[in-house]
C-alpha cells in the first residue's frame, strides 16, 4: 500500500506532502509517514527545514475518528507531535482549509505557521466529548494566550487566518500559491537557532498566572452552555494545568484527562452522533447517479413567522426569493421582520450593513401569485389545513414552470394528499423547517409516494447549501419529531391528572438535559395552538387554560405563571383547574416518582421512535437521533433518544413499559420491534 505522506525536495527544503482523502485525518499511515518524513529529514545533511502541507480540500482535519474505540496503532498522535517538535531543523506548517483538532496540534507542534487568509483553525475535540489530546491544551494557551485558549476549547469552534496571525498561532498570512510561499518562508527561517517551540514558551502563561481568577470567571460566564457536558469542565482543568505546572507534567494531565473522556459514555454519544448526522444526508434506494435539480431562485408562499425565517435560509445563502402573501399589510410586516432579524444580527456584528442590503436586496416581496413562475423550488408555509393546502397547489400547478420542486412546510399533513391537487407528485416534497426557521438546523425531507428521486437529491444538497442538517422522513402524522412529541405529550398531561405537578414533569425532563420540559415547551409555543377557539367547550386541562387566555409566555400565564421578567412560577390558578379535572373525572391522586414520568414520557418516545423504524418512515434509527438533537434540544450527550434506549438495555426499556401499560390503557401499545430487540439482546444504533 503507498504512503499518503510523499516527499519531495525544493532545494535544500524537504516539502512533506498529506493526502489522504477526504479530510487528511490523522489515520496510522499519515502517522507513520510523518514520522519517517522527519526522519528522512533529519537523516539528509543537504536538507535545512521542512513543510508539512496537504493536498486536497483541507489541511489535517484531526485525529482519524473511526479509529476511535479500535486497538491502538503507533505511533500515537501525541509522540508525532513531539517528533516534529524535537526535528533539529526548522518544521513549517502551511496551513488552507481547516486545521481541526490532531491537525492544530500538528500545526502547533511545527516551529512557524503560514496560512492563506481562507485558512480557519479550531479544536473542536469538545463536540467529540474529548480534549485536544496531542499537546494541545498545553501548546495552545502557550501559542495564542489563555483566554483564547478557553473560549476554542470549550466550545469547539474555528478561528479565521486574520485572528490566527495577530493572535501569533500564525506566523505569516500568504497571498498565492501557498507552498511556493512556504518554501520561501523555511528558506528566510532555516538558520535561526534556537528553533521555536511551542511548548517552551511561557510569555503568555505568565499573563495568565497574573490574574489567578481567569478559570473560575470562565466557568461563571460559560456555565450554563456547559451544564451537563463532562468534556468542557476537563478541558478547562487542562488548560488550568499548562498554566500552573511544567510542560512536562501538564501534558500528563491532559493525557490522563484524555483518557477520563475517551472512555465515557458522553464521548461516545458524541462520537456516535458526529456519524450519524452525515449519515442523515444519505438516501436509500436511489440511484447513485441522480443528478440534483438547479436551484436558482426560491419561491415562499406565506409572509409569517415561518416563511419569513425560512426565506432567510435562502438569501444568506445568496439564493434569492419571491415572497407571496394575501395582503400588502402582512406582506410589510413579514418583509419587516426579516430585515429586523438580519439587522439584530449585524448589531452583533455578525454580519455587515451592506450583507444586510445585499441579503434584502435579493428578495422579492409580491402580491402576485404568478410571480412563482419562475422559481425552481416554491415552499409552501400558511395554515395547517389541507383544504387550503390543496387549493395552493392546485393553483401552483398552473403556473410553476415545468420542473419546478413544489414543497410544503407542513409539521403534520399527509403530502400525497396534498401531492394529488397536483398533476405532477413527482415534484412534490415535504420540507418540514422548525421554528424559528432561519435559526434551527433540522429540517424534514418528507419523502411522499411519488416524489421523485432527483427532488430528494436536491433538497438533501439545498439543506447543505443553507447549513440544514435534513433527515429523510416518510408520510405519517407528525413525521419523526412531531410524531414521538405525541405520546410524551399525552402522558405527561394525564401524569397531571394522576398527581404530578407541571413543574415535577418540566424538572426530570430539564435534569435529564432536555432545554426544556413539555409543560414550559406549551407556554413557550403557545397553549392556544391547535386550540378549537371556543371557550364553552373545555374537554381537557389544556381547553380550560385557552378558555382562560391563559395562551402561555406570551400572556403571561399558562402552565405557569410569569412575572415582568418572563420568569415562571407554579400557579395556584392551573392547580386548581387540574383538581377540578380530577375530580370530574374519578382519577385519584398518588405520588409519582420521577421514575414513573421518565417511563411514560422519554420511554414511551422510545417506543413511537421503534415504530417509526418498524414502519419504514425513517430510514436508520440514527436519524431519529438527529431530529431530536437538532430539532428538540435532546442532550446530544446522551446521543438522541435512540441511541440513549440502547445504552440503558433495550430490556429496561420493555420492562419499564410493562410497569406503566395498565395505566396508560390504550393511549399505548408496544412496538413488535422493540420487544423482539428487548427480547434477543439487540441494539438500535449499534
Ligand atoms: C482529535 O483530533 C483528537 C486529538 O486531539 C487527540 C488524539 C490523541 N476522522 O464533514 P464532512 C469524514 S479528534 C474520520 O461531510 P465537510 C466524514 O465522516 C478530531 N473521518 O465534510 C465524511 O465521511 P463520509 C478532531 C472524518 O467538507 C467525510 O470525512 N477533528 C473526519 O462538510 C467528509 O466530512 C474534528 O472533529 C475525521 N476527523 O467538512 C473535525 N472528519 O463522506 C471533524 C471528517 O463517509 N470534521 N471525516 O460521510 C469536520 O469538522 C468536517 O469534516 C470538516 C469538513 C470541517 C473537516
Amino acid at each position: 500500500m503507498t504512503s499518503p505522506i510523499s516527499t519531495n525536495r525544493h532545494g535544500d527544503i524537504l516539502i512533506v506532502t498529506s493526502n489522504n482523502p477526504p479530510v487528511n485525518a490523522l489515520g496510522a499511515a499519515v502517522r507513520q509517514g510523518l514520522v519517517a518524513a522527519i526522519k528522512e529529514a533529519e537523516g539528509d545533511d543537504a536538507i535545512k527545514a521542512v513543510v508539512i502541507t496537504c493536498a486536497g480540500q483541507t489541511y489535517f482535519a484531526g485525529a482519524d475518528i473511526t479509529e476511535f474505540g479500535k486497538p491502538p496503532v503507533m505511533p500515537w498522535l501525541p509522540e508525532v507531535v513531539d517528533r516534529i517538535e524535537s526535528c533539529s531543523k526548522p518544521v513549517v506548517a502551511a496551513v488552507h482549509g481547516t486545521a481541526l483538532g490532531g491537525g492544530l496540534e500538528i500545526a502547533l507542534g511545527c516551529h512557524y505557521r503560514v496560512a492563506l487568509p481562507t485558512a480557519k483553525f479550531g479544536v473542536p475535540e469538545v463536540k467529540l466529548g474529548l480534549l485536544p489530546g496531542a499537546g494541545g491544551t498545553q501548546r495552545l494557551p502557550r501559542v495564542a494566550g489563555v483566554p483564547k485558549a478557553l473560549e476554542m476549547v470549550t466550545s469547539g469552534g474555528m478561528i479565521g487566518a486574520k485572528e490566527a496571525a495577530a493572535l501569533g498561532l500564525v506566523d505569516r498570512l500568504i497571498e498565492g500559491d501557498l507552498v511556493e510561499h512556504a518554501v520561501a518562508y523555511a528558506e528566510e527561517v532555516r538558520a535561526i537557532r534556537p528553533l521555536p517551540k511551542s511548548s517552551e514558551r511561557d510569555d503568555k502563561l505568565a499573563e495568565a498566572r497574573a490574574n489567578p481568577a481567569i478559570f473560575d470567571d470562565f466557568r461563571k460566564a460559560n456555565a450554563r452552555k456547559m451544564k451537563g457536558f463532562e468534556a468542557p469542565e476537563l478541558n478547562i482543568q487542562a488548560v488550568e494545568a499548562a498554566v500552573a505546572k511544567p510542560y512536562a507534567e501538564g501534558v500528563l494531565d491532559e493525557r490522563r484527562l484524555f483518557m477520563q473522556l475517551m472512555s465515557g459514555s458522553q464521548a461516545r454519544a458524541q462520537q456516535y452522533f458526529f456519524f450519524a448526522e452525515r449519515k442523515a444526508a444519505k438516501i436509500d434506494n436511489i440511484p447513485d447517479d441522480t443528478r440534483p435539480r438547479d436551484i436558482k431562485r426560491v419561491g415562499v408562499i406565506g409572509a409569517g413567522t415561518m416563511g419569513g425565517g425560512i426565506s432567510m435560509n435562502f438569501l444568506s445563502a445568496g439564493i434569492p426569493v419571491t415572497i407571496v402573501e394575501m395582503a400588502q399589510d402582512a406582506l410589510d410586516r413579514g418583509t419587516g421582520t426579516v430585515r429586523k432579524n438580519y439587522e439584530a444580527t449585524a448589531a452583533k456584528g455578525r454580519m455587515t450593513p451592506e450583507q444586510v442590503e445585499q441579503a434584502m436586496g435579493a428578495l422579492n416581496p409580491t402580491l402576485d401569485f404568478n410571480a412563482l413562475a419562475d422559481c425552481d423550488l416554491i415552499i409552501e408555509a400558511v395554515f395547517e389545513t389541507m383544504e387550503i393546502k390543496q387549493e395552493i397547489f392546485g393553483k401552483l400547478d398552473k403556473i410553476a414552470k415545468p420542473g419546478a420542486i413544489l414543497a410544503s412546510n407542513t409539521s403534520y399533513l399527509n403530502i400525497d394528499e396534498i401531492a394529488a391537487a397536483t398533476s405532477r407528485p413527482q415534484d412534490v416534497v415535504g420540507l418540514h423547517f422548525f421554528s424559528p426557521a432561519n435559526i434551527m438546523k433540522l429540517l424534514e425531507v418528507v419523502r411522499g409516494a411519488n416524489t421523485a428521486p432527483d427532488v430528494l437529491v436536491t433538497a438533501m444538497q439545498l439543506a447543505k447549501r443553507i447549513k440544514k442538517v435534513a433527515v429523510v422522513a416518510g408520510v405519517c402524522h407528525g413525521f419523526i419529531g412531531n410524531r414521538m412529541l405525541m405520546p410524551r405529550q399525552v402522558e405527561a398531561t394525564k401524569l397531571l391528572l394522576e398527581g404530578a405537578t407541571p413543574d415535577q414533569i418540566d424538572r426530570v425532563h430539564v435534569e435529564f438535559g432536555m432545554p426544556m420540559g413539555p409543560f414550559q415547551m406549551a407556554d413557550l409555543a403557545g397553549v392556544d395552538i391547535g386550540w378549537h377557539r371556543d371557550p364553552t367547550r373545555i374537554e381537557n386541562i389544556r381547553d380550560a387554560l385557552a378558555a382562560e387566555g391563559r395562551w402561555g409566555q406570551k400572556k403571561n400565564a399558562g402552565f405557569y405563571d410569569y412575572d415582568e421578567k418572563r420568569r415562571p412560577s407554579p400557579s395556584a390558578r392551573v392547580q386548581e383547574i387540574i383538581d377540578e379535572f380530577r375530580a370530574k373525572e374519578g382519577v385519584e391522586k398518588r405520588d409519582i416518582s420521577d421514575q414513573e414520568i421518565v417511563e411514560r414520557t422519554l420511554y414511551t418516545m422510545v417506543n413511537e421512535g421503534a415504530k417509526i423504524l418498524e414502519e419504514g418512515m425513517a430510514q436508520r434509527a440514527s436519524d431519529i437521533d438527529v431530529v431530536w438533537i437538532y430539532g428538540y434540544g435532546w442532550p446530544v450527550y446522551r446521543g438522541g433518544p435512540m441511541h440513549w434506549a440502547d445504552g440503558e438495555g433495550l430490556d429496561k426499556i420493555v420492562a419499564g413499559l410493562r410497569n406503566q401499560e395498565a395505566r396508560m390503557g390504550s393511549d399505548f401499545s408496544f412496538s413488535q420491534l422493540l420487544l423482539d430487540k428487548a427480547a434477543s439482546g439487540g441494539k438500535f444504533t449499534r
